[in-house]
């Protein structure tokens, strides 16, 4: 199957240095950064480097070493925002938009981490 990626939505454009974003850790192959438009108190996007527009585009053409680093640092956020349950944090909300069903705004491939409320359970 092949993926369409648009070289230039948002996201690749942060990646690429040409318009800033607020760090919050960067790996070999992923990039984090706060949300714009921040849902909680601690609201992170985590990005692959890679050019994926989707989690079923990155699970199908990612290497391991991307795969690996990706899923790491989606945890290493976790705990570096304080919400790890493991390491005593009050917990945290993975999400991923794909798609047009999923709402999503930016067609690069990001996990939204949310943390620092509690969340109740959405879907609307
Ligand atoms: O959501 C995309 C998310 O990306 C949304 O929460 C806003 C955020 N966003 C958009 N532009 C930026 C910049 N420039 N920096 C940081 N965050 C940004 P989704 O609906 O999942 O595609």
């Amino acid at each position: 199957m092949a993926y369409a990626y648009d070289p230039q939505n948002i996201f690749a454009k942060i990646l690429r240095g040409e318009i800033p974003c607020d760090k919050v850790l960067e790996t070999d192959h992923s990039l984090a950064f706060r949300d714009i438009a921040p849902k909680t108190p601690d609201h992170v996007l985590v990005i692959p480097k890679g050019a994926y527009v989707t989690w079923d585009h990155f699970a199908a053409d990612a290497t391991d070493a991307e795969l690996a680093d990706f899923t790491r640092a989606v945890g290493q956020v976790a705990q570096m925002v304080g919400a790890a349950p493991g390491a005593d944090g009050a917990g945290y909300r993975l999400i991923s938009n794909a798609g047009r069903d999923g709402v999503q705004e930016v067609p690069h491939l990001h996990v939204h981490v949310l943390a620092g409320r509690p969340l109740g359970w959405m879907i609307r």
